[in-house]
């Protein structure tokens, strides 16, 4: 049987200043994943630290605080089928410029040190980056959509 899988998705403080929020939300509502917990808030340097801890001696990691710390962002977890790949594809690479057409960054970004919006790159990273920024209660998990109703009954393989 298919299983779903949970990602952490932020769109950072340029996409939430320019007002694209809605625009990118309805991106992964198109494609069926569900939201089931989301919050704007104002990252800290600690929060930051813990988000990018994997950075923090790369030459870049100065910039990308005082970045991801200059407004506040929408942090999001989406429920789906394959949705770490699935939600990182539809980002595009960490380049806007390498960024497939059509993806969120390649539409909305124009340099990797301000790339517009995060999301996972595995499952474990996921669960990781998901409590960083919310406790189990914020999340909603007791929802059924479409895509759970069509696929319920398919097996992988067929
Ligand atoms: P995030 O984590 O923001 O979704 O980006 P990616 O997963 O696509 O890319 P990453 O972890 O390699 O980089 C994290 C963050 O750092 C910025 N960055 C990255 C940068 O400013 N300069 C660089 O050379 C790299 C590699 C962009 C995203």
């Amino acid at each position: 049987m298919h299983t779903e899988e949970r990602t952490f998705v932020a769109i950072k403080p340029d996409g939430v200043k320019r007002g694209c929020v809605g625009e990118i939300i309805s991106r992964f509502e198109k494609k069926g994943y569900k939201l089931i917990g989301m919050k704007m808030l104002q990252v800290t340097e600690e929060i930051a630290a813990k988000h990018y801890e994997e950075h923090i001696n790369k030459p870049f990691y100065p910039n990308l605080v005082k970045y991801i710390t200059s407004g506040p962002i929408i942090a999001m977890v989406f429920q789906g089928y394959k949705a770490v790949q699935g939600i990182r594809h539809l980002l595009g690479a960490t380049d806007p410029c390498e960024a497939d057409v059509g993806s969120i960054r390649a539409d909305y970004a124009q340099l990797k040190e301000y790339n517009t919006i995060h999301g996972s790159d595995s499952v474990e990273s996921a669960e990781r980056e998901i409590a960083i920024y919310f406790k189990p209660e914020e999340l909603c998990t007791n929802y059924k959509n479409m895509m759970e109703l069509v696929t319920e009954d398919i097996d992988e393989g067929e």
